[in-house]
C-alpha cells in the first residue's frame, strides 16, 4: 500500500518530468525555398549546383525522392502550395478555397482544423515566420509570434538569427524561413553569378525548343521569362542564374544553422528543407511551374534531419503538405484531426514502406496526372489529350505511349484511378469537356501580358456564371 509520502513523491516526480519534457521539446527549423527543384540540391542529384550547407543536412537526414505539391488553381502555384502547408489540406477543399479567395483580411473560422502556426502556438512554441509576404495564405496564419518579410534570403536569415539569439533555451523554437529565392528574377549578389557559366551547363535530355502541344497554359508569365523557341544558350543562361540564386540561399541557410550551433540548439532541432513547388528549366520546351511533368511544376525536394531521424531516403510518394503532421509527430505534438496530409514518420522510421499507393497532381482545369511506381497518365481535358509514360524505362517522359493500342487497358485503368483519386481530394473539374480546343500551338504574333490574360479569364468566368444564373432562372420560371 502506498503511503501519503510516496504518493506525494510520485506526484512531485511526475510534475518534474513534465517540466523536463516541456523544456526538452525539440526545436523545428523549416526552410521553404521558392521554386526550388527536386534536383536543385547537390546532395539530391544536382550535377552542377553547389549547396554545401543543405548537403550537410541531407547527409544526416532522410529524403523523400518522390515528393510533390498537390497542384494549383492559378499561375502562382506558390499560393495554394503555402495554403496547403498552413492547413494540411487539399487546395481543392472549400475551406482552403476560402483562404485562397479570402484576401489578406480573411480569418479562418475557429470551427475549421487549426493552421500550422496555431498548432505550434498551442504546443508552447515561440515562433517566427520570415519570408515571402503578400500572398494571402501567409497572412491568414496569425499565430506566429513574429511574422516578417525579410526581403532577401539574407534578410530572412538575419531575422531568424536574431530570434534564435533572443529566445533559445527559453521555449522550444519554430523557425520558418520562406525566402523569395530562387524564384525569378533569381536574385543573388554578383559574386554568386561568377560561380556558374551558361556555356558549362548541360541541357536536360528532354530539352525541346517548343512544347509539342497546347497544355492550356503556354503563355503564363513564367513561360514568358524566355523567348520562343528556347535555345541551349537561353536555357543555359537561365539555369546559371537559377543555380547562383540557390547557392546564395544555401549560404543563408548555413548562417541560420551556425546560429543554432552557437546557441547550443543544433542537436535538439528538427530541420526540414523543401521547395514550395518545382520549376521546368528547358525540359519539354517549358520554363515555368505550370505543368505536371516529373521535375516540372509540382515535384519538390523534401528532407528531414535531426534527432531520431534516420539517415536515408525513400521512393514513397509524399505531398509537401505532409510536413505539417510529420513535423508534429517528430516533435511529439498532437496531430489535429481533419488533415488530408499524412505523417511520413512511419516511412522515416522504417515501419511502413509507403503512406500512399498513387500520386495525383493537378493544374487549373487544364491538367491532371496520376502516377504509381511505374506508370504515369497525364490528362489535358481542354484539348482532349492523354499521355501515358512508363517511368521505369522512360523517366524523362519522352516516349508517349497513349496512341499505342497495346496500352488501351492501362489507360482505362489509370483513368479510372485518376477519377476516384481526384474526387477524394475534392476535385470538381471535368476530365472531358464539350467542344475541346485543338492541341496544336504556335507562338501568337501578339503575346498578351499575364495581367491581360488574367483579366480575360475573369471576364469569361463572370460571363459563364451569368449564363448559368440565367439558365437556372429560366428553368425555375
Ligand atoms: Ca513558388
Amino acid at each position: 500500500m502506498k503511503t501519503r509520502q510516496t504518493v506525494f513523491a510520485l506526484v512531485l516526480l511526475a510534475a518534474s518530468m513534465q517540466v523536463a519534457a516541456a523544456s526538452e521539446k525539440l526545436n523545428i527549423c523549416f526552410f521553404l525555398a521558392d521554386d526550388l527543384r527536386a534536383d536543385g540540391i547537390g546532395a539530391l542529384g544536382g550535377q552542377i549546383v553547389k549547396t554545401p550547407h543543405i548537403d550537410k543536412l541531407c547527409e544526416r537526414g532522410f529524403a523523400f525522392r518522390n515528393a510533390y505539391t498537390l497542384g494549383s488553381d492559378r499561375g502562382g502555384v506558390c499560393v495554394p502550395s503555402r495554403a496547403m502547408i498552413a492547413s494540411g489540406r487539399s487546395y481543392l477543399r472549400p475551406d482552403v478555397q476560402a483562404i485562397l479567395k479570402g484576401g489578406a483580411k480573411y480569418r479562418r473560422p475557429e470551427t475549421e482544423t487549426p493552421l500550422l502556426g496555431q498548432t505550434l502556438a498551442t504546443a508552447g512554441y515561440a515562433s517566427i515566420r520570415s519570408g515571402k509576404f503578400g500572398s494571402n495564405p501567409n497572412q491568414v496564419d496569425q499565430y506566429y509570434d513574429v511574422h516578417i518579410d525579410g526581403k532577401t534570403a539574407e534578410g530572412n536569415a538575419d531575422n531568424l538569427i536574431a530570434f534564435i539569439q533572443k529566445n533559445a533555451g527559453k521555449k522550444p523554437l519554430f523557425l520558418y524561413m520562406a525566402p523569395h529565392e530562387p524564384h525569378d528574377p533569381q536574385f543573388s549578389p554578383k559574386s554568386y553569378h561568377a560561380l556558374y557559366k551558361a556555356a558549362d551547363i548541360p541541357m536536360p535530355v528532354n530539352f525541346l525548343p517548343m512544347h509539342p502541344f497546347d497544355n492550356g497554359e503556354m503563355l503564363v508569365r513564367d513561360e514568358q521569362t524566355l523567348p520562343w523557341p528556347r535555345t541551349p544558350e537561353s536555357v543555359g543562361g537561365k539555369r546559371a542564374k537559377y543555380y547562383a540564386s540557390v547557392t546564395y540561399l544555401d549560404d543563408q541557410i548555413g548562417r541560420v544553422v551556425d546560429a543554432l550551433k552557437q546557441a547550443g540548439q543544433f542537436e535538439n532541432t528538427i530541420f526540414i528543407v523543401a521547395g514550395d513547388n518545382g520549376l521546368s528549366l528547358g525540359e519539354h520546351g517549358l520554363i515555368g511551374k505550370q505543368n505536371v511533368y516529373e521535375l516540372g511544376g509540382m515535384e519538390v525536394p523534401l528532407v528531414f534531419a535531426g534527432p531520431g531521424i534516420a539517415q536515408g531516403e525513400s521512393e514513397s510518394f509524399a505531398y509537401l503538405y505532409d510536413v505539417y503532421p510529420t513535423m508534429c509527430e517528430l516533435a511529439g505534438i498532437p496531430v489535429p484531426d481533419g488533415l488530408d496530409a499524412k505523417s511520413l514518420v512511419p516511412v522515416i522510421n522504417g515501419t511502413q514502406p509507403k503512406v500512399r499507393d498513387v500520386l495525383f497532381t493537378a493544374y487549373r482545369d487544364c491538367q491532371r496526372a496520376i502516377r504509381d511506381e511505374r506508370w504515369k497518365l497525364a490528362r489535358y481535358p481542354l484539348i482532349d489529350k492523354t499521355q501515358l509514360f512508363d517511368l521505369q524505362s522512360d523517366p524523362h517522359e519522352m516516349n508517349d505511349l497513349a496512341a499505342n493500342p497495346e496500352y488501351a487497358g492501362k489507360i482505362k485503368e489509370l483513368t479510372a484511378l485518376l477519377e476516384t483519386t481526384r474526387r477524394a481530394m475534392g476535385d470538381t473539374d471535368a476530365l472531358t469537356v464539350a467542344n475541346p480546343g485543338k492541341a496544336e500551338w504556335s507562338v501568337p504574333d501578339v503575346i498578351p501580358t499575364w495581367k491581360e490574360q488574367v483579366k480575360a479569364r475573369e471576364k469569361a468566368a463572370q460571363q459563364k456564371q451569368r449564363r448559368l444564373e440565367e439558365k437556372t432562372k429560366g428553368e425555375k420560371q
